[in-house]
């Protein structure tokens, strides 16, 4: 538990408005931005009389206390000491602060592959942690919260939590980092959705915001530092291969199609990039020749329409040499 108190000391350095007097933070899109699937007039009274509405009853209930002087961490790592209405609104201050964060109308926001890759052993696959999450907020009787978070031993974990609570304070059985939290009160979806929570929960997964969840999961679990992390040349042309290489593997040629003059680009900037010195061989400057002229002919197969097979039989021997260059930067 030391650690999960040091991390909770560092996002307390890290995030803003974290202590008295709270405030409303601001709202990255517009109020009509997560159209259809949450309202306009939903997200209006949620973030303008509900939001707000608890950090005014949070800041009266603690003004001329000694815990104007003390984080919202700090509160919550001792909530179970005080009166229901701190609790409540400190909650409602904290989680919905989240909450607007990592909901988004951006499309496609994803996470990244430690993030990816976590899911997938934790849970087995994106689409189990999603049905867990949702039974956790759909069985959570009256209201409350579901949350994504991370224990003090760093895994991941679902949950649910009854009113304003949530897995930073005491009180709560669930305990760890939230950085996902779906709000199940009947203010989040009532207009909408009525007492139809199952349609709000499927609908929501299109305006997660992967981007700032993997953000937040980096907080506490920072990211490997990788051996070619600078070399960017090549974490470019990796990008662009692992993408194309895994769908087209898949039957899937429609990315390659569309991105081999980039990813020809890519490996010619690779070959002409300068190595770093802990990678530099007459070999890989050697093999880098062969990727980038590989790639090439793989961009004029591409051009001219020519088979699918053909199209494959390039890629695998541009993923080859890609491969032969990583092993020799060992
Ligand atoms: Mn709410």
């Amino acid at each position: 538990m030391k650690n999960l108190l040091f991390l909770i000391l560092l996002m307390t350095l890290t995030q803003a408005h974290s202590q008295y007097p709270y405030k409303l933070p601001e709202l990255k899109y517009g109020y009509a931005d997560l159209e259809p699937f949450i309202d306009s007039t939903t997200m209006y009274i949620h973030y303008n009389k509900h939001h707000s509405g608890y950090i005014n009853n949070l800041n009266n209930a603690i003004k001329n206390s000694v815990d104007t002087a003390k984080s919202i961490f700090e509160l919550f790592a001792n909530i179970s000491k005080y009166s229901d209405a701190v609790r409540n609104n400190a909650g409602g201050f904290y989680n919905h602060s989240l909450f607007w964060t990592i909901l988004t109308p951006e499309k496609n926001t994803q996470a990244d592959q430690f993030l990816q890759e976590d899911i997938q052993k934790t849970f087995g696959s994106m689409d189990s942690l999603k049905k867990l999450l949702n039974k956790a907020a759909s069985s959570r009787f009256g209201s409350g919260w579901a949350w994504l978070y991370i224990t003090a031993d760093n895994k991941l974990a679902v949950g649910s939590s009854p009113n304003q609570d949530n897995p930073l304070m005491d009180a709560s059985p669930i305990k760890g980092i939230p950085i996902l939290g779906i709000d199940v009160w009947e203010h989040a979806y009532y207009l909408k959705y009525q007492n139809r929570r199952g349609d709000y929960l499927s609908a929501i997964w299109n305006v997660i915001n992967w981007n700032e969840v993997t953000r937040r999961y980096h907080e506490v679990i920072p990211k490997p530092k990788g051996k070619f992390d600078d070399w960017k040349e090549i974490l470019n042309f990796h990008e662009l291969l692992s993408t194309s290489f895994h769908s087209a593997e898949k039957g899937n040629f429609a990315i390659i199609k569309s991105q081999s003059s980039k990813l020809s680009s890519a490996a010619q900037a690779l070959a002409s990039s300068k190595i770093p010195n802990a990678f530099k061989s007459p070999q890989i400057t050697s093999i880098l020749k062969s990727l980038a002229s590989e790639a090439k002919t793989l961009d004029k197969l591409v051009k001219k329409k020519s088979s699918d097979k053909k199209i494959m039989k390039a890629l695998n021997s541009t993923h080859e040499f890609f491969h032969k260059i990583v092993e020799e930067c060992k």
